[in-house]
This record gives structure tokens, sequence and C-alpha cells, in this order.
């Protein structure tokens, strides 16, 4: 009895696509995902954006997402009954069981002319997904739903991902739906304050009439003390947020560290839901250190590693984890980085760690304080903001290699610099880049 709402985000459909090996990763998390959802009874699933990972997803990512849609969410036609709103599942000729729907993300915002649509459109013509978002003019999108089972109703809206500086004047612009006697239900993608960093928070005052926003965009679940989604307050608003986190880690930092879930809201006829959610196996766990060099001996440089990999808690894993260990500063006068033994300590991860014998980096080009500039650079590309203080650093940085930084995007700095070791390394990550242009426009004259 009652109605089932599958909740998910940031599966990133399509990261880490030059890997041979990671790059299934997402795919096999998001079928688990999808599996779980299904197996527990979702009448129907929620995606709170960043479905694909770019805006640009190859023709490999969208047949390999199709299938697994295909594959798990058809079946017998629901028993849902639909009182508002534009919804695709309806067809015949699909034959959809627990119908999606989603909202844009960060990574898969809308692009291209004469309209912009999301990369994700083609699943919403073929019938595989359907598409919220209160933007009226966004002629591709439901502004909202309204579905009804066993007597409860639920009002389905969205708002995708709005750029920084423009997010509450986009949001109070095109208002937020709500209905009475209904559980009123949004996903965003993007943050509220207290959850991730940014510049700009969504202002919670046009959500009112929402009893729940499903918030994307932050990589680490809410949970509470039983391990279920938390249903967070904010003040004095009735408006509850849920923050169900990413599927899969898409990098290796800090914040991509921990498990990652589904969740189920159980919505009852008392319409009080009750939460579950369920930790996805197929992930692969990640982790992230830093360890401080300055001043030390090689020995104490030595035993601080040998202590930061003995504590990682990588045995019984189910895939390979992903390990990065930045070493930044200089040793004490007289030591030498030989006496590390580098080698000699990774070699003892190699049935372990994925790419364990690129797992410390021992950079002469990083500092701790750069570390944190890179950290922001990162944080920058994601949230597509250009100008920031880091993105000039590097620029600067760009140019003490000898290249003119005004032809690299922020995403491609942060490419040449990221998990670097050397300079020769980041010179040749930028020769291959202008090799790739070169290329590109001999082709194109043909
Ligand atoms: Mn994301």
């Amino acid at each position: 009895m009652g109605l089932k709402i599958g909740i998910l985000s940031d599966t990133h459909l399509g990261a880490s696509s030059i890997d041979p090996e990671l790059r299934m990763d997402s795919f096999e998390v998001f079928e688990e995902a999808l599996k779980i959802l299904v197996s527990a009874g979702a009448d129907v699933i929620l995606h709170a954006g960043d479905f694909y990972d770019r805006t640009d997803p190859q023709p490999w990512v969208h047949d390999k997402a199709t299938t697994i849609l295909r594959s798990t969410i058809t079946g017998r036609k629901p028993n849902l009954e639909v009182l508002e709103g534009k919804v695709n599942f309806e067809a015949e000729d699909v034959g959809i069981a627990v119908p999606v729907f989603l909202i844009h993300g960060t990574h898969d915002r809308p692009i291209g002319r004469p309209a912009p649509a999301p990369p994700f459109q083609h699943l919403v013509s073929a019938g595989y997904a359907n598409y919220l978002d209160v933007d009226p003019d966004n002629e591709f999108s439901s502004r909202h739903v309204v579905i009804k089972k066993d007597g409860i109703e639920v009002l389905l809206t969205g708002v995708g991902h709005r750029p920084q500086g423009y997010i509450n004047e986009s949001i109070s612009k095109c208002g937020i739906p709500g209905k009475t006697g209904c559980v009123n239900i949004s996903c965003i993608h993007n943050a509220i304050e207290g959850t991730v960093p940014a510049s700009e928070y969504v202002d919670l005052g046009p959500f009112q009439n929402i009893d729940y926003v499903v918030m994307g965009h932050a990589h680490r679940a809410h949970l509470d003390g039983d391990g279920a989604m938390q249903a967070e307050k904010r003040g004095a608003l009735k408006t509850k947020i849920l923050v169900p986190g990413a599927t899969n880690a898409t990098s290796v930092s800090p914040q991509e560290e921990g498990k990652k879930y589904v969740h189920l809201m159980e919505i009852t006829s008392e319409n009080r839901p009750v939460f579950k959610s369920f930790e996805l196996k197929k992930v692969r766990q990640v982790f992230h250190r830093r360890i401080a060099c300055e001043n030390l001996t090689a020995e104490q440089a030595r035993d601080k590693i040998l202590d930061t990999l003995k504590g990682l808690p990588l045995d019984g894993l189910e895939k390979e984890p992903r390990v990065k260990v930045y070493l930044t500063g200089k040793l004490a006068p007289g030591a030498s980085r030989a006496e590390l033994d580098l080698d000699g300590i990774i070699v003892g991860y190699k049935n372990k760690v994925h790419n364990w014998s690129e797992m410390i980096i021992p950079s002469e080009l990083y500092t701790e304080d750069e570390l944190e500039r890179l950290e922001k650079l990162r944080g920058a590309v994601e949230a597509g903001v250009v100008l920031s203080a880091p993105l000039d650093h590097f620029c600067r940085k760009l140019q003490q290699l000898g290249f003119s930084a005004k032809y690299f995007s922020p995403g491609e700095l942060y490419q040449i610099f990221s998990e670097v070791k050397t300079p020769a390394a980041a010179r040749g990550r930028v020769m291959e880049k202008l090799n790739g242009v070169l290329e590109l426009g001999s082709d194109q004259s043909r």
C-alpha cells in the first residue's frame, strides 16, 4: 500500500571514460541502483541531476544508458493515475513499468541551437525518461506532474542547475508550482546553504509549498543515525531537504570518499513518509590523502607514508579502490627523494589498488597551498564558474611552463595540473592537447 518513490542522483554516466576499467563503473552502479529500486517496489524514480557526466556524451554512453533503462524499468504498466502535467510513460509501445523523472544538472545542462536541450533529451523523446523543469520557456520539460496511487497524490516538479549569480533570480521568475492535499516534491541541482560550498545558495522562500526538496549536486549522501536518508529541517520552514548523494565517485578527492546509496521514500495513507537507504555494492571506493613532508628526513617521510597507507581500509572491497597520496613540501636539507623508495612502497599495493603505480604523487609542482587552489579550480570547473582566483593562478603556472593560457578552458587547466608529477609531465599534457587541436584542424581541411 502507499506510493513508493525511488530517489537517486549524480549518476555521472560516462565518467572516467578514458580508463578502460573505470569507464564501466558508472554504468554498473546505475544498473545496480535501478534494480534495487525496482525490486523494492518503487512506483516512480526521481533523479536529481547529473545523469550524464558531460553535455556531449559519446554514442556508446547513450547506448549503455538506454540499454540499462530498457532492461530495468520496463514491464507491466504502472498502476498510476496522472492528474496533471505532461508525461510519456503511458505510451503502449515503450512499456514503462517504473517511470523515471529527472532534472538536468551541472554536467548535463541544456545546450545547442535553436532550442537548448539536455543531452538526455533522446531518452525523453524515446519514452524512457520524463524531464522536469519549472522554466516555462523550456520547450522540452514539464513544469510539474501530479500522480496518484492508492489515494495518495504526489506533485513532482524540478529546477535543473542554474548558473551561479542567477540562481534565485531564475527561480523566482519561474515560480515553483505546488498543490494542496498533495505531497509536493521538487528536485534541484544547486547548493542549499549548509550542504556544499557555493558562491550563491538557493533561497528556499519560493519552495514554501514544497514538502521535500531533493538536492542533487552534493556527492555525499546525508543519512540519519539509523542509516536512512535524512529529512533535514531549515529554520521554521515546513520544507525538508533530502540529499541522496552520488551513486559513484567521479574523481579521487575528499568529498568523493565514502559509501554511496539509493533511497526509497514510502508514502503511506497518512502522508507520513518513511525513508530507506540501500548501499550500492558495485561502487569503487576512493581515498585521497595529503602528507606534509616539509623538513622531514627521508626516513620520517617514508614512515609517514607507510602509516597512512596502512590506515586505509583496502581489504574486502568489491573493486580495487582508487588511491591518491599527495606529498607536499620539501624534505629536510640533505634528504633526497630517492631515499623514500616510493617504488618499493607502491609495489606492495600491486593487487590492492587500481593504477597502483600512480598512487603516490611526489610533486615538484605542488605546495600545500597549491593543492587547496587545485581543489578550488576543480570546484569552479564543476560549477561552470570562470575567472576565479585559482584559474588565474594556474594560468600563470602554464605561462611559467612556456605556454599561453588563453586557449585553455578551466577544465583543461585542471586536467593539465591535476595529479601531475613533474613539470615535464605537465608540459607533455599541454603538447598532447595542442597536437590534438592541430590534427583536428588538418582533418577538417581535407
Ligand atoms: Mn555531480
